[in-house]
This record gives C-alpha cells, structure tokens and sequence, in this order.
C-alpha cells in the first residue's frame, strides 16, 4: 500500500555536543509536541485515499564508545559516535524509499544526515545549506572549537588535505564534491570559511544575494548550479538561525538580517516541486533561549518551513476524499 506514496521517516536526534549551550537537545521533542507530526500526517492524507501508515518515527540517541580526542574539537568522541549511528538510521531510512527528515540538536549532525544519504543515494545527492554560516571550519580555522561550525568541511572532499587523522570517524569519508553544495541565507562567515568559499568557486548566495535576485531567483539559480540534470536527490540541512533572529529568537547563535519565515518557506515549497528531496534537516532550535514567545515563536517557524518542504500549501490543500459533506 505504500507504492508511490510519499513516506516520510522522522528522526529525532537529541544531541547538543557541537556547541556549548545548553537546551539544543530539547529540540526534537519541543517540535514534536507542537504536532509536527499530525501536521505531517493531514498532508500525506490530503494527497491519499489511504488513511494513515506512511510516517514512521525514529530516534538516535549519543552513545560515546572511546574518549578519543582531536585538538581544537571539542567533545569530539560524542559527535563522532552520534553520527555513526545517525548516518547508519538515515542510510536505512532512505533505502527503503523514506524521506529522511531529521530533527536537531545542533548542526554537527549534519555530517550523519548527508553522509547517510550519500550512502543510500550512491553519491547522487546535492545540498541545500541554508544557514546564517558556512559551518565551513576546520580544527586549525575554527575560533571557538564547536564541531557545529566544521561539519561541511568534513563532508567535502576538496577539503580532505586539511583535516589531521580522525579517530573512530572512519565510516565517513569526505565524499563530497563542493561542487554540489549551495549555500542560502549566509551572513555570518568566518575569514578562513571566506577565503574557501573563493578559493574552491562554492555556489554561495548570501543575504546581499537574496536581496539582489529574491528568493524564489536565489533557489533556482542554486538547485540549477548543483543539479544541472534535475536527477539527483536533494539534501535540504535547513539551521533555523538562517531565519532573521526576529523569526527564530531561540537559537544558539542568532543573527540579524536573516531569511523572513516567508523566504524560508518559500524556498522549501521550491523544493517540494522539484520532487526530489530526499532528506532535510532541521536544527539548531533551542528551547532553552529566550521567552516562552521566543521560544514558541521559534518553534512555529521551524515546523511552517517543514511542512512547505513536505507539500503544505499556503494555496490550501483539499481534502484526499474529495466530496463535500452534505
Ligand atoms: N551553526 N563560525 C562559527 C564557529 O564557531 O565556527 C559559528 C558556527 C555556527 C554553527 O550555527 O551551525
Ligand atoms: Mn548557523
Ligand atoms: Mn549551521
């Protein structure tokens, strides 16, 4: 009953390492007693006789194995063990014709997320990267240490060269190619991210970019730059602080000028009719900052830009039974 249906696997991944404060972990469960998932769900039924069956619900909790260090990552045992079992899940999930929405947690996950799609998608994958920040360091560029800030610099393989021996990280390897990869909503980039941006040519369009073509033109040049054949499977890792920090408030590491929740939602209902997303990240929402409206504010955004990636329709939807009660 499930052929041709859109399934969705949900996963949450309560993990908090990549950065220092306190809350990000809360994430999953904050989106989901909101009711994302009803949500969900009343969309796949809106497009379907059959009731229900077509989202299943997932979990991948830290389980640090060894107390292997890397200098300059902090809490590196942590965030290498939690993405071997994220992308293991995710690999699984997509195999078997699901796609894989993770929620974060804070975005070193993203190494598990894209990795697993790359598994279970034979490299034919590109990503979407929507953040205020390249998450772009190495350990020898980052100022602060915080994994969340170099998880595209693991996945890259033009990167490879820069990265020391990392223990216990030896299912990921640096796949790839930055070619593939778009940056959406960047306003917040660190010098050394800056000059890898130039130097390797990355497809980037920042907010000077989106106010220069708009949204809906920053979308299509980027998904034409990194799936030129419209054939490959789409990897959204959607930060919630590439939202304006009046949008999404409780977030660890807010800026100003972002994506209005307008944009955010437009670029996923972008993506949504491509019909090739395989896998989107949320992350980096953080219940634990700000006020209760910060943080229900936040919140709200997160699961408005969730449900355009899946095909909620701002138009509104009709009903799958489609007769009017008489
Ligand atoms: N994020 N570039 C800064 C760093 O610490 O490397 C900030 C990273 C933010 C990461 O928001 O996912
Ligand atoms: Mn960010
Ligand atoms: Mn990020």
């Amino acid at each position: 009953t499930w052929k041709g249906e859109t399934k969705i696997g949900v996963v949450g991944v309560p993990f908090d390492k990549g950065q220092p404060r306190i809350g990000v972990a809360n994430g999953p469960n904050a989106i989901r007693k909101a009711g994302l998932v009803d949500k969900l769900r009343n969309i796949l039924n809106s497009r379907s006789k059959h009731q229900g069956g077509r989202l299943r619900e997932h979990h991948v909790r830290a389980q640090q194995r060894n107390r292997k260090k890397v200098p300059n990552m902090r809490e590196y045992a942590h965030v290498a063990c939690c993405n071997c079992e994220l992308s293991k899940k995710v690999e699984q999930i997509i195999r078997e014709g699901q796609i894989c929405l993770t929620l974060g947690g804070d975005h070193s996950i993203g190494i598990g997320t894209v990795d697993g799609h790359i598994k279970a998608k034979n490299k034919d994958v590109c990503i979407l990267w929507i953040d205020a920040h390249a998450d772009l360091n190495t350990n020898k560029t980052s100022t602060t240490g915080n994994v969340h800030g170099m998880p595209m610099a693991l996945l890259a393989s033009e990167l490879a060269d820069y990265w020391p021996y990392l223990p216990g990280m030896d299912w990921q390897q640096p796949v790839v190619s930055i070619r593939n990869v778009a940056y959406i909503g960047l306003r917040s980039v660190d010098s050394y991210e800056r000059l890898v941006i130039d130097k390797l040519g990355i497809t980037a369009f920042g907010m000077g970019e989106v106010e220069d073509y708009g949204i809906s033109t920053v979308v299509n040049m980027a998904l034409e730059k990194i799936d030129p054949e419209r054939e490959r499977s789409i990897h959204v890792s959607f930060d919630i602080d590439a939202l304006d920090a009046l949008e999404a408030p409780s977030t660890g590491t807010c800026v100003r000028g972002g994506l209005t929740l307008r944009e955010g939602v437009h670029a996923m209902e972008m993506v949504h009719r491509t019909g090739r997303l395989g896998a989107l990240d949320l992350v980096e929402v953080n219940p634990s900052i700000g006020t209760e409206q910060d943080v229900k504010r936040t919140i709200e955004a997160a699961i408005h830009v969730i449900q355009a990636a899946f095909g909620h329709s701002r138009k509104g939807l009709s009903p799958g039974n489609p007769t009017l009660p008489v």
